[in-house]
């Protein structure tokens, strides 16, 4: 029997993060032999901010190294280049047809990025979402793993294709959400109450997946705590220690449980050393794995990946104008 089909994908902008990696990557890893994988670098979601040339091409590549460095497996997942395929910008166009400017003011998202910009914010970025409902319906996805974050985001994509499915007939595959229960949601190491996030303000709110391992270690070591002494997960009081113990519990793999045992009657310092040492390692390893990877190799990767699923975005969108009754004669 054929397995079911995931999609996701992550933006070349800035560094990647413990957060993009505990919540999206290492999800992604998790399911990669239950389902066919598609995981894309979603270049024209970076450009709904501007970005300087040089660094995106760059950005491009790294994210794919960093992907086969996870241990996402090119002989078994696919890893493209969003733009390398014209069919996600076409299908994007139909989607922008169909949704509502009310249901695209709602993202938070959007809120988020635009708050300060006024009217110079990119149509880009307001359309952002229904992009990225094209990314996903293109394959026909049943699942979507993401971060929390995201979630907004399929739910639109789970409208735009009930909606044209019931305008124009059966078309697009309605996709599942996929989170993972603990680590879906990693927050800032300055400020726990917002999401660990490429775009902070200050480098100390995360810890990138090419922060050299001293550092970031002295990163935990200066992360904010709360009030008491008590090392206890407990979100709503203790957001700072619980986020620790969250990132502590997915790289050590001790339950959250185990670690508030061990940590009984200890200090915050022992926690944050142990945590920091953990990093360290867990950076350590993932950097020297990263290093043996060529450009080359990435975009050897990046190539063949588009080569192969090219055909099914291009039967989805065929579909999709025969429906509009775009097509003429059976040809696009
Ligand atoms: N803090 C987070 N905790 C758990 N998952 C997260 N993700 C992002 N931040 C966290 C998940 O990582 C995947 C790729 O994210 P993206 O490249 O689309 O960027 P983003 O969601 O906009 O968040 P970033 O990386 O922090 O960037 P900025 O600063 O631009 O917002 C997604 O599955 C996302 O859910």
């Amino acid at each position: 029997m054929a397995k079911a089909r995931i999609f996701s994908g992550v933006q070349p902008t800035g560094n990647l993060h413990l957060g993009n990696y505990l919540g999206a990557i290492e999800l992604w890893l998790s399911l990669q032999n239950k389902y066919d994988c598609i995981f894309s670098v979603v270049d024209y979601h970076a450009i709904t901010v501007s970005q300087e040339p040089r660094k995106l091409k760059e950005s491009i590549l790294a994210i794919a190294k960093i992907m086969l460095a996870s241990g996402i497996n090119p002989d078994q997942s696919v890893i493209f280049q969003q733009s390398a395929l014209s069919a996600h910008t076409e299908l994007a166009w139909i989607l922008n047809c169909t949704a509502h400017m009310g249901e695209l003011k709602k993202m938070t998202q959007f809120k988020e990025k635009s708050a300060g910009q006024k009217d110079i914010v990119s149509l880009g970025l307001f359309a952002y979402p229904v992009l990225m409902a094209a990314d996903i319906l293109l394959y026909q996805t049943e699942a979507v793993p993401v971060g929390e974050d995201q979630s907004q985001h399929v739910e639109l994509a789970r409208d735009l294709a009930r909606r044209f499915n019931h305008q124009f007939g059966q078309t697009f595959t309605v996709p599942d959400l996929i989170t993972r229960p603990d680590g879906a949601r990693i927050m800032g190491l300055d400020d726990p109450r917002k999401k660990m996030s490429k775009s902070a303000a200050s480098e100390y709110n995360y810890i990138a997946l090419l922060d050299e391992p001293d550092k970031a270690a002295k990163k935990i070591m200066k992360a904010v705590t709360d009030s008491g002494q008590e090392i206890k997960f407990a979100p709503a009081n203790k957001p700072a220690i619980s986020n620790l113990l969250t990132i502590y519990s997915l790289l050590s793999g001790r339950t959250i449980a185990r670690l508030e045992e061990e940590y009984q009657g200890r200090q915050y310092g022992a926690l944050k050393k142990d945590l920091a040492e953990a990093v360290k390692i867990f950076l350590s390893d993932f950097q020297s794995r990263l290093n043996e990877i060529t450009d080359a190799q990435a975009r050897q990767v990046l190539s063949a990946g588009a080569a192969k699923i090219a055909p099914l975005a291009e039967s989805t969108l065929r579909t999709a104008k025969e429906r509009l009754g775009l097509t003429l004669n059976n040809h696009r």
